[in-house]
């Protein structure tokens, strides 16, 4: 990469963060900027791009301030068939109509980005590296203290992908059991893939 292009993706990334400064409440940008520096520092870890990952990361929640009802009346304009789980539970569409706002509002073409962004919450089988980051990066990020076994998890999160996202998978779905909620289909299907691929080695 040449200077020139360095500082034009440097600016491109700035103005991404200013516009979700615009956007998000204060405490989702604070989230979105630590999911960002934290997908850095694993893009840095594992040899990914690392504007890809920060763009992933500061973009990845830029739909969660619409309801329900809108996240719904969007996936018409952009095509979306929402799933059962998704018509049960539309919070989860934030990430599909997340993907879909990050490629027509704040032009973002990179397909691998996109793809990042409209799986971070599910997350789904057999990810990519920057699937993987951005999954564990919303779940670790500093601003996050929720979760009792954090530090084991953040720990892994730079020593095991695989690993990790059993670990925060099993997390989440206990959480949702725990609340009683609907277990998105694509989620279970996240842990059972992860846990048979560590069966296999
Ligand atoms: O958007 P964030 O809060 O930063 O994080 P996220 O995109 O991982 O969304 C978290 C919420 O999504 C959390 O309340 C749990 C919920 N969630 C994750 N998987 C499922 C789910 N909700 C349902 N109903 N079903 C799922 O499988
Ligand atoms: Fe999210
Ligand atoms: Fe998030």
């Amino acid at each position: 990469m040449n200077f020139l292009h360095k500082r034009k993706s440097q600016n491109k990334l700035n103005k991404l963060f200013k516009k979700m400064k615009k956007v998000l409440p204060k405490s989702r940008y604070i989230h979105s900027v630590g999911v960002s520096y934290t997908a850095a520092s694993m893009a840095m870890k594992y040899g990914e791009d690392i504007e890809s990952a920060m763009t992933a990361g500061i973009l990845h929640d830029c739909a969660k301030s619409y309801s329900g009802m809108e996240l719904l009346a969007m996936c018409d304009k952009y095509g979306i068939v929402p799933s059962d789980a998704e018509r049960l539970s539309p919070d989860l569409l934030h990430a599909r109509i997340g993907s879909c706002l990050a490629k027509d509002k704040y032009k973002i073409t990179d397909p691998s980005v996109l793809d990042a962004i409209a799986y971070h919450t599910t997350g789904k089988p057999d990810m990519t590296t920057l699937e993987k980051i951005l999954y564990i990066a919303d779940y670790i990020e500093p601003q996050r203290n929720k979760v009792s076994n954090l530090k084991e998890i953040r720990h892994l999160a730079f020593e095991d992908l695989d690993e990790c996202i059993i670990v925060v998978t099993e997390n989440t779905i206990k959480y949702l059991k725990d609340k009683k909620a609907d277990i998105d289909p694509v989620t279970q299907s996240t842990l059972d893939f992860y846990k048979e691929k560590k069966a296999e080695k």
